[in-house]
């Protein structure tokens, strides 16, 4: 091709490429503290000096990123987008300079210039733009996409306050605190104001001839894109997160402005703005709040239109839509991208209905992520009426083709009808969103195969019978071996290197090659480098709570780590109770009988929704048992406990490799997957767990005997559900154990007698969640655990060949399956240089 512009040789000595050598990244550095940031060696701090070196790593990803989006206009290949409300991406910088391989060059560059790397990558603060695992889930699928090269986008939105800081007040409860994490500027995004589109709300919605309609008046607001860098793995593939920010379309409205009323000329750019302010941090509720629903929409109209834009600059028939497109939906948040996609298909590109609706059934596909039954997305169709009255229209229209089909297939059967039916009768009447997924989507997955298989024989049993199985599929969750080993463990990454004697970017990129870390683990001075790493990051773990908690930590117990969002389907009550268990045998046993046993450090960590009462009372008792029994000297030596407040994706990075057993012990069936599992497992903890999620895959993978398995089986639950309802049986009866901790509790043991009682009474009364049923079970499994711990060349052997099976668990995997199987899409690697 000709050079577009000027001087060829003129623009090509120029343009800079990446700086990769010693020199240039000092002066790369040097010139940002110089400019970017107008400062001196004389008053440079830390945050400065990790601001200069953030900066020049931006750059090097920035020409990555621009290649990358340059050479995929040009190869036009069919994209995946994936389109999610949370992205819980944590720190970039270090993630960056080990995907660029640039690591050891920027540590002795910076050394030279007076600071630490390590200090500095402390200094940047998470990107906390999401609850939990679905949120980091998606953080790790754009880290595998960009490594394997895939052409995907992700979309969501720039919140100006991600995820509340938790705060632990001297009672014990939660507090929670604004989470201003843009305050410093954010190096790893960029601005893009010209790429906007104008957003509607409101108004009123007018229908013509052929299903088409005309939505008019209302309320417009400015979707601005943001552009965040995903680098790949040793690539020079730069992918792109597109977050949107709300504006108000004009800065003011100048009629009220003119007329005198400053105050509603504000108020309408207030709330424009206030659309992306905050992350909603309710893990696993609804709410329908009106919000929430505007947030859905606004994001899911500004990717589609940008998707569409994109599309139509090929040229090419709309019909061919599907095999450019693919929308992987992140759960059902995004589903009003379903009608959104029809909106415009119909209204602005006049395509005919039927053709319309083909088109966007072949281009989504949906994920489920819980089969719990309060996270089921629901929106009041007055609610929907009044804020998007086109697409409730389109929504009815879909049901009405939709119910016909049904009543075809199944002729009168009007439970059947009212069960699938896009529309929930009641006062008021609620769009279920689960159901316009699934009826929008080619395929539906769960994220495990145990989650799937609920998916196909709860929630979706009436689809499977209406659309046949083929449309219910599994795609087991994975995570980023990049991050979560070679980041947060480079100590086990560099002994698993030098064992396997291959290069550390090939397992890096094939996980399954761990297993040739088999072969090591009967060998002693492998075992002992093994147990030497452990050592290392469990001081790490120390180090991190002398100084945040001031408190000691003994570094030769046993780490037992639980650390999640704080739900009661989790069970962290289960763990708390059986720590007071033990705590009160510990009590009762001679000092003698005492130096037999294993000590025991438990770790607790993780945020409550701000509005779910019982949760907060399960976070105060932790930490009210843990200030009782830290602070006992009869058992001290032998039992201590930590709840480790504000649980981020970083704190995570150094809890995680500390581990030696870590506990996952949700109600059988009520955890969709679990992705801390597969972490804790891949660092070489070990697992105590119920029969859930992708627990069980786990423990095919690595085997039974490596994992402690406990409590009842997901076919059970309902029939004990039923029983406490109908037959109850006193606690006492089924655990006296049990029964002893909660009289404990209940009589001010802890501090505060009468204060858990709303806790203990979900215990005592209903038990939805089979505490009492699996308690003894639990300690069972606990008791093995000590057991187990006892040998330790035995445990250290169980460490080895449970890293060593977690190939499965990559998210290059999982992403493969979904490029494969869903998307259709293939990887397209960018040239060497300049995009060629
Ligand atoms: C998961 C959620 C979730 N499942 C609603 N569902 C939310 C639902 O803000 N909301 O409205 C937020 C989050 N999150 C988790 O997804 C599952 O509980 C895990 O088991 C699973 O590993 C993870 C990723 O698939």
């Amino acid at each position: 091709a000709k050079w577009p512009r000027g001087d060829e040789k003129t623009w090509k000595e120029a343009l800079r490429g990446v700086a990769t050598d010693e020199p240039a990244i000092t002066k790369a550095i040097v010139n940002h503290v110089q400019t970017s940031l107008a400062r001196q060696p004389h008053n440079l701090d830390e945050l400065g000096a990790y601001q200069a070196a953030a900066l020049s790593v931006r750059d090097n990803l920035i020409v990555n990123w621009n290649e990358t989006q340059l050479h995929m206009t040009r190869k036009a290949p069919k994209r995946a987008y994936y389109l999610s409300l949370e992205f819980l991406m944590g720190r970039t910088l270090d993630n960056a300079l080990l995907n660029l391989g640039l690591k050891n060059k920027y540590s002795d560059t910076i050394n030279k210039l007076g600071f630490n790397l390590e200090d500095l990558l402390d200094q940047e603060r998470d990107a906390a733009l999401g609850n939990g695992g679905l949120g980091r889930l998606a953080a790790c699928y754009l880290d595998s996409s960009a490594s394997q090269e895939l052409p995907v986008w992700g979309y969501g939105l720039r919140y100006q306050y991600g995820i509340f800081q938790q705060l632990i007040a001297p009672d014990g409860q939660q507090l929670e605190a604004p989470d201003p994490w843009l305050q410093n500027q954010n190096p790893w995004e960029l601005p893009r104001l010209d790429v906007n589109y104008e957003i509607r709300f409101y108004g009123h919605s007018e229908r013509l001839e052929g299903g088409k309609a005309v939505w008019s008046g209302g309320q417009e607001v400015l979707a601005v894109a943001y552009d965040v860098m995903i680098p790949g793995y040793e690539t020079r593939n730069t992918n792109n997160l597109r977050l949107w920010e709300s504006k108000p379309k004009r800065g003011f409205d100048l009629n009220s402005f003119n007329a005198g009323d400053y105050e509603r000329a504000v108020e309408s750019s207030n709330s424009a703005a206030a659309i992306t302010s905050v992350l909603y941090p309710n893990d696993h509720t609804t709410f329908g709040k009106e919000l929430r629903l505007k947030q859905q929409y606004f994001w899911t109209a500004a990717s589609l239109a940008d998707i569409m834009r994109r599309f139509k600059n090929l040229d090419k028939p709309i019909t061919e839509f599907p095999d450019y497109v693919a929308i992987q939906l992140n759960d059902t948040h995004p589903t009003l991208a379903i009608p959104e996609l029809m909106r415009i298909l119909v209204d602005e590109e006049d395509v005919p209905w039927d053709l319309a609706w083909n088109i966007t059934t072949n281009t989504f596909f949906f994920t489920n992520h819980t089969v719990l039954p309060e996270a089921l997305e629901k929106w009041p169709v007055p609610l929907m009426e009044q804020l998007l009255p086109r697409h409730m229209q389109i929504v009815y229209d879909i049901n009405f083709a939709f119910l016909q089909a049904v009543d075809k297939k199944f002729p009168g059967d009007l439970d059947k009808l009212n069960r699938m039916s896009i529309i929930e009768e009641g006062f008021p009447k609620q769009v279920r969103m689960a159901n316009l997924a699934c009826i929008g989507s080619r395929k539906v997955n769960g994220v495990a195969e145990l989650h799937s298989e609920l998916v196909r024989t709860t929630i979706m049993k009436d689809f499977v019978e209406l659309y046949g199985v083929s449309k219910f599929a599994n795609v087991t969750n994975g995570i980023t071996p990049r991050r979560w080993l070679d980041q947060c463990n480079p100590g086990l990454s560099q002994l698993i290197t030098e064992s396997l004697k291959i290069p550390r970017n090939t397992w890096l990129k094939d996980l399954y090659k761990l297993e040739g870390l088999l072969e090591y683990a009967e060998d002693p001075a492998f075992q002992r480098k093994w147990a030497a790493v452990k050592q290392s990051n469990k001081q790490r773990l120390a180090h991190y709570v002398e100084t945040t908690l001031g408190h000691k930590v003994n570094t030769n117990a046993m780490f037992d780590v639980q650390v999640k969002r704080l739900h009661e389907y989790k069970r962290q009550s289960l763990n708390i109770l059986g720590v007071i268990h033990r705590y009160l045998t510990l009590k009762a046993m001679s000092a003698e009988e005492r130096k037999k046993v294993n000590p025991k450090v438990v770790f607790f960590a993780g945020k409550a929704a701000p509005g779910y009462y019982i949760a907060k009372l399960i976070i105060r008792l932790i930490v009210n048992v843990a200030r009782v029994i830290n602070e006992d000297p009869d058992t001290k030596e032998y039992l201590t406990m930590f709840f480790l407040p504000d649980y981020s994706v970083s704190l995570a990075e150094v809890l995680i490799p500390a581990s030696d057993i870590s506990q996952h012990i949700s109600t059988a069936g009520t955890e969709a997957s679990g992705t801390s599992n597969m972490k804790f497992c891949l660092n070489g903890g070990l697992l105590v767990g119920t029969v859930d999620g992708a627990n069980i895959e786990i423990a095919e993978e690595v085997g039974e005997n490596n994992v402690f398995f406990f409590g009842h089986l997901t076919p059970a639950v309902e029939g004990l559900r039923y029983q406490h309802s109908y037959h109850p049986v006193p606690v006492e009866q089924k655990s006296p154990a049990l029964a002893t901790v909660l009289k404990e509790v209940s009589a001010g043991r802890f501090g505060d007698p009468g204060v858990y009682e709303p806790f203990l009474n979900t215990v005592r009364q209903h038990d939805y969640y089979l505490l009492t049923d699996d308690f003894e079970s639990y300690i069972r499994a606990l008791s093995m655990v000590d057991e187990a711990y006892q040998d330790r060349t035995e445990w250290i052997k169980k460490s080895i060949r449970t890293a060593a099976k977690m190939g499965k668990f990559s998210s290059d995997r999982a992403i493969q399956d979904y490029a494969q199987e869903y998307w259709n899409i293939e990887s397209v690697k960018l040239g060497d240089v300049n995009g060629a």
